[in-house]
């Protein structure tokens, strides 16, 4: 079975940043990258059309919880999996289903077997396990699908944290004994990550790490992080994983974060990320820039002609003006929500493209420490 190849061409000589690319059976994925959120197959506000050309997206990201229960895996399989019920071609990654488990469902039930709970949209009861979890992604047929996890809650007990670790090691092994024993579904490779837990605690994420890299996988992923700990904790725990992880697989920070966190974490040695925040934060009006944070709430606006952001390679962004931005969201009008959305989205590719460029150029670490107060900015 081939798998996932990831070619790594350039190291930054100030840091541990890599320049590298991923090969998967639908194209490839220039890394440092930033995948878009399109939770049930769709990224909030913001058309496919859009995600190709404004956003110059290289990858996106479904999620197992919500796809499984609407549309369900009947209808997934019956249109030949997500690539083509939602017309992208390129590369898509799931996550998994436990972490939206402790997010968003009922009557959540955590057990040896796996995660009891009732849905959000009807109460309906359901129980996701190590092994369900493979099939479903399988019928969704993303390109890199996520092993099942627990991430603990911030602050966790020690003895917590280490069962809870103990669990995920153990249902990645049932992860991996279950893809072995499925086929891929519509003729191209599905690459499992495993993923790193352990909370806080140093010596439970370098057993993590050592269990996880033993797996064996084509890249590594690092959960737990940045669910509330200091930003500080989580660079320090981020340093740690990418340590004790291989250097030659890609490594995934999930669900992170501020423009200023992905920089600083590709500095540590991340080269994939995923987060809410650009389309979430867009849709209540906070548009990050490369001159730094707007809220385009505010009056300042008004008469502001200007372009939101030019330069950074997304038509929409050079093409509409703050004060015309401004003037849609406070009518609630929809077009206000995908020009945040598609603005901010189209950000962050743009500046994982520079990251990239300044680690070719071998300037990444001086340029990022100029960037972060830039883009830290309140405008
Ligand atoms: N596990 C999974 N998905 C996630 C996380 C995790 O720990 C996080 C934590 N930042 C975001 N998304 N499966």
């Amino acid at each position: 079975m081939p798998v996932l190849k990831f070619e790594m061409t350039h190291r930054d000589p100030g840091s541990s940043a890599r320049r590298g690319t991923i090969y998967t059976d639908h194209g490839i994925v220039e890394t440092p990258i930033f995948m878009p959120v399109g939770t049930v197959g769709s990224v909030k506000a913001v058309s496919q059309q859009q995600l190709q050309h404004d956003v110059q997206a290289e990858i996106i990201l479904g999620n197992t919880y919500h796809l499984y229960l609407r549309p369900g895996t009947e209808v997934l399989e019956a249109a030949g999996g997500l690539h083509r019920f939602m017309g992208w071609n390129k590369p898509i990654l799931t996550d998994s289903g436990g972490y939206q488990v402790f997010s968003l469902a009922a009557n959540r039930k955590l057990t040896e077997e796996g995660a009891l709970f009732q849905s959000h949209i009807d109460g309906s009861k359901h129980l996701f396990t190590a092994e369900n979890v493979m099939d479903i992604q399988r019928s969704i047929g993303a390109d890199i699908i996520m092993a099942f996890d627990e991430c603990p809650p911030y602050p966790s007990d020690y003895g917590y944290a280490k069962k809870s670790m103990e669990l995920t090691h153990r249902w990645v092994d049932r992860c991996i004994a279950r893809l072995d024993d499925t086929p891929d579904l519509y003729g191209y490779t599905q690459n499992l990550f495993p993923i790193v837990q352990g909370s806080t605690f140093p010596d439970l994420r370098k057993a993590s790490c050592d269990y996880i890299s033993s797996r064996g996988a084509a890249g590594n992923a690092i959960g737990g992080l940045s669910v509330g700990e200091p930003e500080s904790m989580m660079y320090e725990l981020t340093a740690l994983c990418c340590e004790n992880l291989p250097v030659e697989k890609p490594r995934y920070l999930m669900g992170v974060g501020t423009p200023w966190n992905i920089l600083e974490n590709i500095a540590l040695g991340i080269d994939m990320f995923d987060c809410v925040m650009p389309t979430r934060n867009g849709r209540n009006g906070m548009l990050f820039t490369s001159q730094g944070v707007i809220n385009i709430d505010n009056k300042k606006w008004e008469k502001d002609f200007s372009p939101i952001d030019e330069g950074i390679g997304s038509g929409i962004s050079a093409y509409y003006s703050k004060a015309y931005l401004r003037h849609l969201v406070k009518s609630k009008e929809i077009l206000g929500l995908t020009i945040a959305s598609v603005h901010n989205l189209a950000f962050y590719l743009w500046l994982v493209r520079e990251a990239r460029a300044h680690i070719v150029a071998g300037d990444y670490f001086s340029w990022k420490n100029e960037m972060i107060p830039l883009l830290k900015t309140r405008l």
